[in-house]
C-alpha cells in the first residue's frame, strides 16, 4: 500500500529582501522527505486595497520593519492547522488559512505569512512529482514565454532622482523568441548606460535595477530611451515602450501634481494621449489614481483601442475589484502580484477572471524582492503573456529572467514567444 503524501512540518524565519528590509521565508516539509521553501516580496508604492503586510512596528527594533509576528503566526497558528493535509490540494490549503485569518485583507495572520506558506506548499507538491513548477501549474499547454516589460529607468518612489513617473520600460516587440528578446534588451541597456555616461549623468541603478539619473522630466527619460534604441541599431518596430505612471503616488486633492504641473483628471488624460502620440508606447500602468475611478472610465474610452491600460493599484489582484472594473469598462489589462491578494489560489482565480473577459495579464514582481523565481513559472504556467520583473541588472531581478531562459531551454523548441502578436 502506498502512503499518502502529507504535510509533516512547517517552519518560518525572517530573511532580508533586496532593499535591506526583513521579510518572511517559509519551509514546508512533507512526510516523503521532500522539503521546499519560498519567500515573499514587498512593495513601496502600495495600493490602498492590498492585503495587509504584517510588520512588528517596533520603533526600537529594525526600524519598525521586522516581521517576527508574521513568522510566529506561521510557526504557531498556520503550521498546526496545515500539518497532516495534502499538499496537492492548493485550494483547500489556501482556504484553511483564509478561514483561520477571518478578516477581509489577511490583517490577522498577515499576507506575508499566508503567501509564504501558500507558495511553499505548492513548491513542495511540485518537488514530490519531480516536475518543473510551470508544468505543475499549467501542464503540457504551458508553452508561452511572456513578453517582458524591462524597467530600464527607475523613478517615483523607487529612486531619489526627482523623476515623477515610476517606471520606464522597454518591450521587445518585433522579435522571434524570448532569448532574442533578452539579447536585444541587453544591447539597449548597455547603449543607454554609455549615453548616460557621455551626458555626465549617473549610471547608478534604482530599486528595480534600472538607471536612476537626475532627469529634468519624463520626456527627457523617454527621449534618452529612444536614443538608446536607435544607437543600439534597432527601430521602434523592434522595441516599444511601456510606462508605470504609478499616478496614485502624486494624486493629491483631486490634482495630479508632477513636474511643477497641477493637472485635473481631464488634463492628465490629455497628457497621456499626447505621450502616446509622441512616443511608441504600447502600455500604460496606473495612468490615473486608484480612487479616480470616473476618470478611469474616460481614459479607457479614449485609449483602450490603442494601448494596454493596466490596473495595478486600481485592482490589487483582487477578483472583486477586477469584476467591478470589467462591469464598468475600466482598463483592459491587470497587473498580477501574488502578495497583493495573499494566496496562490486567489491569484489564479483573478488571472482566470481576467482571461475570460479578455483582459491581459502581466505577472509582476515587487520593488523589494527576494531570490524566488516563482513568478517566472507562474507567467509560463498560466500562459499570462506578459511579465514585469525589473531591469537586467541586480540578481533578484535577473534570477527571474534567467529562470525564463531556463524554461525556454526545457521546452526544447516548444516555447512560443508572441511579441507583437499580443498587442493586436
Ligand atoms: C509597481 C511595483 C512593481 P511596488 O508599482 O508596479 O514594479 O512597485 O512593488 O513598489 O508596488
Ligand atoms: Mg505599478
Amino acid at each position: 500500500m502506498t502512503m499518502a503524501i502529507l504535510i509533516k512540518n512547517i517552519k518560518a524565519w525572517q530573511i532580508i529582501d533586496s532593499r535591506a528590509v526583513p521579510t518572511v521565508c517559509a519551509m514546508v516539509e512533507l512526510n516523503n522527505g521532500i522539503n521546499a521553501f519560498q519567500s515573499v516580496p514587498s512593495g513601496a508604492s502600495v495600493g490602498l486595497n492590498e492585503a495587509l503586510e504584517l510588520r512588528d512596528n517596533n520603533p526600537d527594533f529594525l526600524f519598525s520593519k521586522s516581521v517576527l509576528k508574521a513568522v510566529d503566526n506561521i510557526n504557531e497558528v498556520i503550521a498546526p492547522v496545515l500539518e497532516g493535509k495534502s499538499p496537492f490540494n492548493q485550494f483547500e490549503i489556501d482556504n484553511i488559512m483564509l478561514e483561520k485569518d477571518g478578516s477581509k485583507n489577511l490583517s490577522n495572520l498577515g499576507a506575508n505569512a499566508v503567501l509564504a506558506v501558500s507558495l511553499a506548499v505548492c513548491e513542495a507538491a511540485v518537488k514530490s512529482f519531480g516536475m518543473e513548477l510551470f508544468q505543475y501549474l499549467g501542464g503540457i499547454s504551458a508553452l508561452t514565454l511572456p513578453v517582458p516589460f524591462i524597467n530600464i529607468i527607475n523613478g517615483g518612489v523607487h529612486a531619489n532622482n526627482g523623476l515623477d513617473f515610476q517606471e520606464f520600460m522597454i518591450v521587445p516587440y518585433g522579435v522571434e523568441n524570448f532569448s532574442e528578446a533578452i539579447r536585444i534588451s541587453l544591447e539597449v541597456f548597455h547603449t543607454l548606460k554609455n549615453i548616460l555616461k557621455k551626458k555626465k549623468l549617473s549610471t547608478n541603478v534604482g530599486d528595480e535595477g534600472g538607471f536612476a539619473p537626475e532627469f529634468k522630466n519624463n520626456k527627457e527619460a523617454l527621449e534618452v530611451i529612444l536614443d538608446a534604441i536607435f544607437e543600439a541599431g534597432y527601430t521602434t518596430d523592434n522595441i516599444k515602450i511601456a510606462l508605470d505612471v504609478a499616478a496614485s503616488e502624486f494624486y493629491k486633492d483631486g490634482k495630479y501634481s508632477f513636474e511643477n504641473k497641477n493637472l485635473t483628471s481631464d488634463e492628465m488624460i490629455d497628457y497621456l494621449i499626447n505621450l502616446c502620440q509622441d512616443y511608441p508606447i504600447v502600455s500604460i500602468e496606473d495612468g490615473l489614481a486608484q480612487d479616480d475611478f470616473i476618470s478611469w472610465v474616460k481614459l479607457t474610452q479614449v485609449l483602450s483601442k490603442k494601448v494596454m491600460l493596466v490596473g495595478d493599484d486600481l485592482f490589487t489582484t483582487n477578483p472583486v475589484l477586477l469584476k467591478n472594473g470589467i462591469e464598468n469598462n475600466v482598463a483592459n489589462s491587470i497587473l498580477i502580484k501574488l502578495n497583493q491578494i495573499g494566496t496562490l489560489s486567489q491569484t489564479l482565480q483573478c488571472i482566470d477572471l481576467a482571461k475570460r473577459n479578455n483582459y491581459r495579464t502581466i505577472i509582476s514582481h515587487r520593488s523589494g524582492e527576494t531570490e524566488s523565481t516563482f513568478i517566472s513559472d507562474l507567467a509560463v504556467g498560466v500562459n499570462a503573456g506578459f511579465i514585469k520583473t525589473g531591469s537586467l541588472s541586480r540578481t533578484e531581478r535577473t534570477m527571474k529572467y534567467n529562470r525564463l531562459l531556463y524554461i525556454e531551454k526545457v521546452l526544447n523548441g516548444g516555447a512560443k514567444y508572441f511579441g507583437r502578436e499580443f498587442f493586436k
